[in-house]
């Protein structure tokens, strides 16, 4: 059972961040925001953030200046995570457009812990991007 507290704080978080959640069971709570000229890039995941072993998350694209969410039609999400002495470890998801429109699934697996540099690109009507941008898997 949710503290309603703790769902006030979160949802009040949320519409700061200009980030409407579609209540679905569980709500995605936020792992990274990252706005690029045009558009605004959430990664969410039930647990708000990612961990050893296999992630389910979501990618929300947003309006940049409108909010409103944007079909940015295939996108694909990658990650690097530099070690001393060896090769980038690396890992991928290809995500699936959800029920929502702007909203895309996938799953990522991580063999261990530690920060990932992560890339983001979509390809679509609206024009091709990229969002970079830091997580730390737990
Ligand atoms: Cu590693």
């Amino acid at each position: 059972m949710r503290r309603p507290i703790a769902g006030v704080v979160l949802g009040a978080l949320l519409v700061t961040s200009g980030v409407m959640i579609v209540a679905s069971g569980a709500e995605p709570k936020v792992i990274h925001t990252r706005k690029t000229k045009d558009v605004v890039v959430t990664l969410l995941s039930e647990s708000g953030q990612w961990t050893q072993g296999e992630n389910a998350f979501a990618l929300e694209f947003r309006s940049a200046a409108t909010k409103q969410p944007i079909d940015v039609g295939k996108v694909s999400l990658s990650t690097s995570m530099s070690m001393p002495g060896m090769a980038p470890m690396l890992a991928g998801a290809t995500l699936s457009p959800d029920k929502s429109p702007g909203r895309y699934t996938g799953t990522i697996t991580f063999p261990d812990s530690g920060t990932r540099q992560v890339t983001v690109r979509w390809d679509g009507p609206a024009g091709t991007g990229v969002a970079k941008f830091s997580v730390a898997v737990r």
